[in-house]
């Protein structure tokens, strides 16, 4: 069985026209007019291949192909947001290679016991509401509703409200069902695939993930008449916890941590006043949970001496936290025998990135197929994966999903 190449390409084309930046990437943030039009059109697809199309509270999509009997579904699927300036194949590819393994199960006439879901993340990417991976938070019961319907974009905006907004806010529930397992195809965002000649990864698990805020609060004050003797410069210290965090990750725990401060506003973020008051990110990430709660206090410990020295106070709060997620060994072991009856050289690896089959994984046998990045790169618009290894990957999960819904 083989997937349509040339069908699996045009779709990949044609969706990543909406929301396409100039210089040929992505930016479709989560719940925007653009997600909406890319939602519309996998929806019209999605139809157009017979699949019951139903809509969940937080604006999770789901398609149906039946099975021959009532069983639970093997779930196969992605997101379709972005990053500001991301790239074309980061969520939406995995929502298209699903697709087209359904249509390919089709072409076949294959029939399943179990039902082949295809099924489309809300807000996956954290760049617009955060935290990351909301919805399929909240369908794992890992993230209370409310609390994602209330969380704001930067213009204060509420997510509930843009559900509602972009026709999205489903009837159904947002909660777990009964699956069989879950299958999510995805860019590697880093170099090993690409490094070492390979076309699909066989995901073995994903790191552990921390997201704090730090807030910082100095003293306001006039870029000219004030001495330097007598300043309080809440971007002072903020500059000495953004290298501290560097040297936390690198110097102090090492090993396989990485460390990002991503995101940081200066108020009032003009030339001729001193800030009084900075917020930055920090994303703490390594697949040791033990690992990472030794890194909090440090953190903690880098942010106070940052700010004693400067004279300014601080608030640190970790606000988001996903554990490291090892995936179900023989859903990894049908990738891997998928991958090789594909004839796609493979290898097992981790992902370094978040991805919804960390929440998903908590609800069942859940496993992903990664294919290569050119260079390492993404969440930028250099992001690029060549046909010949989507191909592999897509078949990859085609054989995996008919394996695993027990074709007939
Ligand atoms: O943060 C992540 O790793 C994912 O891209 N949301
Ligand atoms: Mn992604
Ligand atoms: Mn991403």
């Amino acid at each position: 069985m083989k997937v349509d190449r040339r069908r699996l390409e045009l779709t990949l084309e044609e969706l990543s026209r909406i929301g396409e930046t100039p210089r040929g990437g992505l930016t479709r943030l989560a719940l925007s007019d653009d997600d909406r039009r890319a939602r519309d059109r996998v929806v019209a697809w999605m139809r157009a291949t017979g699949l019951a199309v139903r809509v969940d509270r937080m604006g999770n999509i789901f398609g149906e192909r039946p099975g021959t009997e009532p069983l639970p579904p093997v779930m196969v699927g992605s997101h379709l947001d972005s990053v500001p300036t991301g790239g074309r194949y980061d969520g939406q590819l995995g929502v298209l290679c699903a697709l087209e393994a359904i249509r390919a199960l089709d072409d076949h006439g294959v029939r399943t016991r179990h039902p082949v879901t295809l099924v489309v993340f809300t807000n996956e990417e954290g760049a617009r509401f955060q935290p990351a991976e909301l919805a399929s938070g909240v369908l794992a019961g890992r993230i209370p509703l409310e609390d994602a319907y209330n969380a704001r974009d930067k213009d204060g905006i509420r997510l509930v409200d843009e559900l509602e907004r972009i026709g999205y806010l489903g009837p159904e529930p947002c909660a777990a069902r009964p699956m069989r397992a879950y299958l999510e195809l995805h860019i590697e965002q880093g170099p090993l695939l690409e490094e070492g000649g390979y076309s699909v990864g066989v995901v073995e698990g994903i790191v552990a993930i921390s997201w704090s805020r730090v807030t910082i609060r100095g003293t306001q004050d006039h870029a000219g008449p004030t001495p330097m003797r007598t300043r309080h410069d809440a971007l002072v210290a903020a500059a000495d916890v953004v290298a501290g965090v560097r040297r936390l990750a690198r110097d102090i725990v090492g090993g396989d941590m990485v460390a990002t401060v991503g995101q940081l506003s200066v108020a009032p973020n003009i030339v001729n006043a001193i800030p009084g008051t900075v917020t930055l990110s920090v994303d703490l990430r390594d697949p040791s949970d033990s690992a990472l709660d030794r890194a909090l206090p440090m953190l903690e410990r880098v942010v106070r001496q940052a700010c004693e020295r400067e004279g300014v106070r601080w608030e640190l709060e970790h606000y988001w936290r996903v554990p490291y997620t090892p995936f179900d060994p023989l859903v990894v072991d049908t990738i891997e025998r998928a991958a090789r009856a594909a004839g796609a050289r493979h290898r097992r690896l981790r992902s370094g990135a978040g991805h919804d089959a960390q929440y998903m994984a908590t609800l069942g046998p859940a496993g992903m197929i990664f294919v290569p990045s050119r260079g390492g790169r993404s969440h930028c618009e250099e992001e690029f994966t060549p046909m010949d290894d989507i191909e592999y990957g897509a078949t990859t999960l085609l054989l995996a999903a008919a394996e695993l819904a027990r074709a007939e």
